[in-house]
């Protein structure tokens, strides 16, 4: 274990919104020779390859190989970038997820996401009631499937893309914190949370488990401060679930030590607003920024739904990410058909069927 005696952090990831009212320097546009490159691999990979057996992409996309350095090195310091301008208005939604795929693979191995198995997973309002009353119709609701307001969270994989391929009518606005200033704010104001936040939680698997796998997690701790950073786990709803199945209802003292941290992650001192754009790519560490979402009105049409596509990357043996305990790196992100990569996928369902 790497605990450390909880101290203040003077760190990039301890980053507030006032940093970032002038620098812009978390926005990088892709560039022609970029997009040119792009383009020309989609059309060798366009041939019946389903995006998840595109080989070697680094040898089509060149230029994407410094800035693939550059955001590695962002994530692991500050915790987030955003990669701006793939022209998804110009792409089938097919060519975008290979695109999209191919560039997530410069920087990480995507993994599966669901009971479905999915590795670019369609985030859109499914018609899903997705809540914190606890009630039956929002048992094992997962809420990328929803229009809610989203409250802050870490998705549990080591970095999250979000693509927009399309808008929202009215909200939806994604909004990021780093948790190393909540950690901060609730070491200097509300140490009396902190025992609890260490301590952690069990979260709900929304019964993608498979048989014989535990429905909710061991202890996840919200913290773990080591020399020089703070890593975080993160996510109300399944927090809620898992107090709820283990039919041991969160105590006062955790129960208030979670609406600290959501109050603390509201606080607009901390809060980053990004306006997605069609084309945009926000990527996120998870262990360092939680991210949130207001709640949406769609468009009338169906296939004008607000729609993002959502990776999940692992980051290997890249550090910061390979120091985190088996804990916090996998209980939430490696069970059912989650948290396996292309070729795990495959070997799985190879096995069923032979
Ligand atoms: O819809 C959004 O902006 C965020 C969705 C989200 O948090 C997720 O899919 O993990
Ligand atoms: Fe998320």
């Amino acid at each position: 274990m790497n605990l450390t005696t909880p101290a203040p952090l003077s760190v990039p990831a301890a980053w507030k919104a006032a940093d970032f009212v002038e620098d812009f320097s978390w926005i990088h546009q892709f560039s022609p020779q970029q997009l040119d490159e792009l383009g020309l691999a989609i059309s060798k990979w366009r041939t019946g390859l389903h995006f998840s057996e595109i080989q070697s992409p680094e040898r089509f996309l060149p230029s994407f190989l410094p800035l693939a350095k550059q955001i590695i090195e962002t994530l692991a310091t500050r915790g987030f970038v955003l990669l701006r301008g793939l022209p998804v208005h110009e792409m089938s939604d097919e060519d975008t997820a290979c695109a999209y795929w191919a560039i997530g693979q410069l920087l990480g191995t995507g993994t599966t996401q669901n009971a479905r198995a999915e590795l670019v997973c369609p985030v859109t309002n499914a018609d899903v009631d997705f809540g914190y009353s606890g009630s039956a119709s929002q048992r094992n609701v997962r809420g990328y499937m929803s229009n809610a307001d989203l409250n802050y969270h870490c998705d549990p994989t080591d970095v999250v893309g979000l693509l927009c391929l399309r808008k929202a009518k009215a909200g939806g606005e994604s909004t990021i914190v780093s948790t190393t200033s909540i950690y901060n704010r609730i070491l200097a104001q509300h140490p009396e949370h902190l025992p609890a936040l260490l301590r952690g939680f069990r979260y709900d698997r929304k019964g993608e488990e498979l048989s014989g796998e535990e429905p909710i997690t061991p202890r996840i701790p919200v913290f773990v401060p080591h020399k020089d950073r703070v890593s975080c786990r993160y996510a109300r709803s399944y927090i809620l679930g898992g107090a709820d199945k283990s039919k041991i209802p969160l105590t006062a003292s955790e129960r208030a030590a979670i609406d600290c941290f959501d109050t603390v992650a509201r606080d607009e001192e901390l809060v980053l607003k990004m306006a997605f754009e069609p084309g945009d790519i926000q990527l996120l560490n998870n262990f360092t920024t939680v991210h949130g979402r207001t709640a949406y009105e769609d468009h009338p049409e169906v296939e004008q739904r607000r729609l993002l596509y959502r990776l999940w990357l692992h980051l290997g043996g890249e550090r910061p990410w390979s120091d985190e305990s088996d804990v916090m790196r996998y209980a939430f992100a490696r069970f059912g058909n989650l948290g396996l990569s292309a070729q795990e996928w495959k070997r799985r369902t190879t096995q069923i069927e032979s």
